[in-house]
């Protein structure tokens, strides 16, 4: 049987040979973006091409945004699936019911399109989901595959001054489809931009620029290869050369931190084409990548493109913000997952500044399913298309400073075709080096990569010590291209990852998974994931799984991997008061940042100044500062040391003066000991006891008001928190997976038994055994109250029963206050929320919040919101308003929120999260890490919680009316804000 276009292997036919893409040059354009008609049909009806004919009356149909995907313009739905494919697993063919969508777009030719030379254009699609045919004028031009690829025709011979009819017809499932089985919602679509290229005679067709840089000499080498013969300028460097004509000049080299760009232009004789030219070269030598002759260290993330509300066609302004954000929070690299992206976004990491592994759009991770039998990679019918895909991404993208790297594709196993493609890549390009994960021998590949791979096996392979592989692999570099899974709550575990880069040469950094949370806007849910459009196989919420939240909020993993990943490193020698400075960049030195010392004290009190770093201290140098001493405050309240280093001096092209870039803190002064509460004397009243400012229900020992505050909750013990994606872990993950473990042991219903209410001559005792139904392990919980008249003190002491072998979720007390208490103030960490193994950006500090924005908005409601070291709390009625402060013996986790834990645990979106009026406030003394078990490991040794015998303690007191104006709420200086 022969099949139809869509289903067969091949790429397509009737398009132009793959070249260098380029958003400008003084030929004319014409963007053909905008409005279309169009028509969705539920088959792909491949017979019917009537609509593709002059004169079709089209004036019935809708219309949808182009670029856009029509299923998030009312036409279908979106579908999610991690790794299986939403269809029946039998290459190359795809459903009859195959949503196809009918676009039709008229146009006239611009007054100032050349006439005279009217026969040469080139019609350009730059993605397109995931098969298209297209019609000019009612001339079939071709179809092709390959989504997020270029596609070109000519088309000159066809175009009419007005009144072209340009008609394209898409079909969701292509054979394409088979090798775009990315972790992402199926989105069909025209979803990039079509334009229309005058191609005047003489015109430019393909070119290559080569331009290295030679570390030793200070020189760059250029050189551009051209299929049509012209001269390259480069004004700066006074070069004016042949094309295919090497010119050696003295160059500033380009990297990521310092991204020099020469402007250029190639001129042919009909065209002339803007070059941003950067020197750079890269190689391995000693088992290393080396970029200019220094070993480079990725400090990267893997970014989907993803908005919103339009999926994956983006804006330029929206690509824009993704490159500062990512340079706003020290990150260095992009791993362009799983497809090579829209071409403009490799414009802005040339000229901001990250280095790109560029992938192609290849993966096949469906196979997996059938034991890997039929993939299309291993499969020599299918080499056409996968070489094709390799050229199109090579061709298009070959002229980017920023890529240094070259991917084969995503999870596809392996197989002869991978194989194919890296010889093809390595012909064509020699300069570059190539990527591909799936294969563990490397052979095909310059690096050793895995992902998710755990702190031990990274220390390993860091060794070169990585004996399950053949032995030329340890010869290799090292990345992780994936790890630290963002989804939800988290990635814990990523300073230990850092220690490991730093200690190994061969660990070259990585990159997280991922950039941003693909939630759609829902008007019902908020964001929408898997199984929200109904559909039937899905994989819920994992397509969250960013360090951006999807209206690109940072979220607090993405400040914790700033931290992380700072390329300053301070530390304090309290004894000689000095601080050593070191500079963590690559290549830059510090001249474009200015550095601050402040002491901060509890009782408010602030002292700072300018630190003098010398800004020549080049990449890996360090130097030894005397700092000022700690000031007299210092000597009765707490005391810490902040260094912040600022984007000072200059400007860079990425960020404002004052961009804050790194921070370290060290205590200078202990805390002083909380005052003994105690003196008074408990009294029995009928059905209460009252206990200096604290009443209590005589019958169960509950606190039931506090200072005349009545308390919608009294306090008491508890250990459940709503699990985290992370605490759920994997079903692939290794290692017990605690948030499925907590709820089978029943730990979110814990019961409280009631053993004694003891009063006796200073102390109200309470006894009790809190347990889940079922079983026999429990946790003896005794609370002991003290109070000297004005103050109350809880002391809680717990000692774990039974075999306990599941770590607990949190330890602590949780109460609730009336809704008017919405406003807190601390002193601890902040501002943003840390748990044991994500605490990188906690400062200590004084924090003024109201308690609505301590929420992080997870899209899939989960734990969250504490905050880490806190000495005190208060909770106030209003900003200024009276409340109740809480001084923790040790300091505690302090998180506070308008709803229940059972009800953040219910919650499915965080339109499911209403407040309700109580305030509920939880003084935890541990909370169980984070880890990344979500896809990765579990949770460090060092971060767990585990059932021990326990002691803690909160003094609680009254908080008064405090008629000063309070201080901003926000960050600290030196600090993004999101
Ligand atoms: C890995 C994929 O490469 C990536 O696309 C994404 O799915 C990620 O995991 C998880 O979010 S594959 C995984 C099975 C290790």
């Amino acid at each position: 049987m022969e099949l139809p276009y869509l289903e067969d292997v091949s790429p397509g036919t009737g398009s132009l040979p793959p070249r260098a893409w380029y958003a400008r040059s003084d030929a004319t354009s014409l963007s053909l973006n905008g409005s279309w008609r169009f028509r969705l049909s539920p088959a792909a009806d491949t017979a019917d091409d009537s609509f593709a004919s002059d004169g079709y009356d089209a004036g019935a149909w809708d219309t949808v945004a182009v670029p856009g995907h029509w299923v998030l313009q009312g036409h279908g739905a979106p579908i999610y699936t991690n790794m299986v494919y939403p269809f029946p697993v039998d290459p190359p063919r795809v459903p009859t019911e195959n949503p196809t969508g009918d676009h039709l777009r008229t146009f006239d030719l611009p007054d100032d399109w050349p006439t005279t030379t009217i026969g040469g254009a080139t019609l350009r699609f730059d993605g397109v989901e995931s098969c298209a045919r297209v019609w000019l004028n009612g001339t079939e031009l071709g179809e092709f595959k390959g989504s997020r690829l270029p596609h070109e025709f000519t088309v000159g011979h066809l175009l009419k001054p007005s009144g072209n009819v340009l008609a394209v017809r898409v079909h969701q499932w292509s054979s394409g489809s088979y090798l775009e089985d990315q972790d992402q919602w199926w989105l069909p679509g025209i979803f990039r931009d079509v334009t229309l290229l005058h191609r005047p005679e003489g015109c430019a067709l393909d070119f290559f620029t080569h331009a290295s840089y030679d570390h030793r000499a200070g020189t760059g080498t250029l050189r551009v290869d051209s299929d049509v013969d012209g001269r390259v300028t480069v004004p700066e460097l006074g070069v004016d050369v042949a094309t295919g004509e090497s010119v050696t000049v003295d160059v500033e080299p380009w990297t990521a931190e310092t991204p020099r760009l020469y402007d250029g232009v190639l001129a042919t004789p009909g065209e002339r084409v803007p070059l941003r030219i950067g020197f750079r070269t890269v190689a391995v030598e000693d088992g290393v990548i080396k970029v200019n002759g220094r070993r480079i260290l990725f400090r990267g993330v893997n970014r989907h493109e993803f908005h919103p509300q339009t999926g994956r066609a983006l804006d330029l302004a929206t690509m824009r913000t993704d490159v500062l954000l990512m340079k706003q929070h020290n990150i260095n690299a992009v791993r362009t997952s799983h497809y090579p992206p829209h071409p403009a976004f490799l414009d802005l990491c040339d000229e901001l500044g990250l280095w790109v592994i560029d992938e192609c759009d290849l993966e096949t991770h469906g196979f997996t399913e059938q034991g890997w039998r039929g993939n299309p990679v291993d499969d020599d019918r299918w080499t056409p298309a996968l070489l094709d895909r390799a050229a199109r991404m090579v061709e298009r993208d070959k002229n980017h400073a920023s890529v240094i790297i070259w991917s084969l594709g995503n999870e596809c196993g392996t197989g002869r075709g991978l194989t194919a493609m890296a010889r093809w890549i390595r012909a064509r390009d020699a300069d570059r080096l190539i990527h591909y994960e799936g294969d563990a021998t490397c052979a095909d590949t310059d690096m050793y990569s895995r992902m998710y791979a755990d702190h031990a096996e990274v220390e390993r392979i860091g060794r070169r010590e990585d004996t399950d592989g053949p032995r030329s692999r340890r010869h290799l570099p090292f990345i992780l291209c994936e790890y630290g899974h963002a989804m939800g709550n988290g990635p814990g575990g990523l300073s230990e990852y850092q220690a490991l880069f730093d200690a190994h040469e061969r660990n070259q950094g990585g990159f997280i998974w991922e950039w941003i949370d693909h939630g759609l806007a829902h008007p019902e849910f908020g964001y929408a994931y898997g199984g929200d459009f109904g559909e039937e196989l899905h994989d819920g919420n994992f397509v969250c799984d960013g360090l951006v939240f999807p209206d690109r909020m940072p979220s607090p993993g993405l400040e914790a991997y700033k931290r992380v990943i700072q390329p300053v490193g301070f530390a304090y020698d309290a004894g000689a008061g000095t601080v050593r400075v070191t500079n963590l960049h690559d290549f830059a030195d510090l001249s474009h940042l200015s550095f601050e010392w402040t002491y901060i004290s509890d009782d408010e009190a602030s002292e700072g100044g300018e630190l003098a770093v010398p800004p020549e201290l080049g990449p890996g140098e360090s130097v030894e500062l005397k700092l000022p001493d700690p000031p007299l405050a210092s000597r009765d309240a707490e005391t810490f040391l902040h260094l912040a280093a600022m984007v000072g001096v200059t400007t860079t092209n990425w960020t404002k003066l004052d961009h804050g870039v790194a921070r370290a803190e060290f205590r200078v002064s202990p805390r002083p000991a909380i005052p003994p509460a105690t003196g008074e004397r408990p009294q029995r009243e009928g059905d209460f006891i009252t206990l200096g400012p604290g009443t209590f229900d005589a019958r169960t020992g509950e606190l039931h008001t506090l200072n005349d505050i009545p308390l919608t909750s009294a306090p008491r013990l508890d250990i459940w928190r709503a699990p985290t994606d992370n605490d759920n872990g994997a079903s692939w993950q290794g290692g017990q997976r605690n948030g499925l473990v907590w709820r089978e042991l029943g730990l979110h219903r814990m019961q409280h038994r009631l053993d004694a209410v003891e009063l006796t001559d200073e102390l109200l005792t309470v006894r009790t055994r809190v347990a889940p139904a079922a079983r026999d392990i429990g946790l003896r919980t005794v609370y002991r109250w003290t109070s000297d008249a004005t103050r109350l003190r809880l002391a809680v002491s717990v000692m774990p029963e039974g075999e306990w072998t599941v770590p607990l979720p949190r330890l602590g007390i949780r109460l609730g206050l009336p809704a008017e208490y919405g406003v807190a103030q601390w002193f601890g960490g902040g501002p943003c929320e840390a748990y044991p193994d994500t605490a990188a950006a906690s400062d200590i500090g004084t924090w003024f919040m109201q308690v609505d924005r301590m929420q992080t908005p997870y899209v899939r409601p989960q734990e969250n919101g504490a905050r880490a070291d806190v000495r005190w709390a208060e909770l106030r009625a209003g900003f200024d308003g009276e409340g109740v402060r809480v001084a923790g013996e040790p300091a505690f986790w302090f998180t506070a929120r308008r709803w229940t834990t059972e009800q953040l645990d219910a919650a499915t979106h965080r339109t499911d999260l209403v407040p309700g009026d109580t305030v509920w406030v939880h003084l935890d003394h541990g909370q169980h890490g984070i880890g990344s078990q979500s896809c990765g490991p579990g949770v460090l040794p060092q971060h767990q919680l585990h059932a021990a015998p326990a002691e803690f303690a909160f003094t609680f007191a009254r908080r008064d009316a405090a008629p000063q104006v309070p201080p901003p709420v926000g960050p600290p200086p030196g600090r993004t804000s999101p």
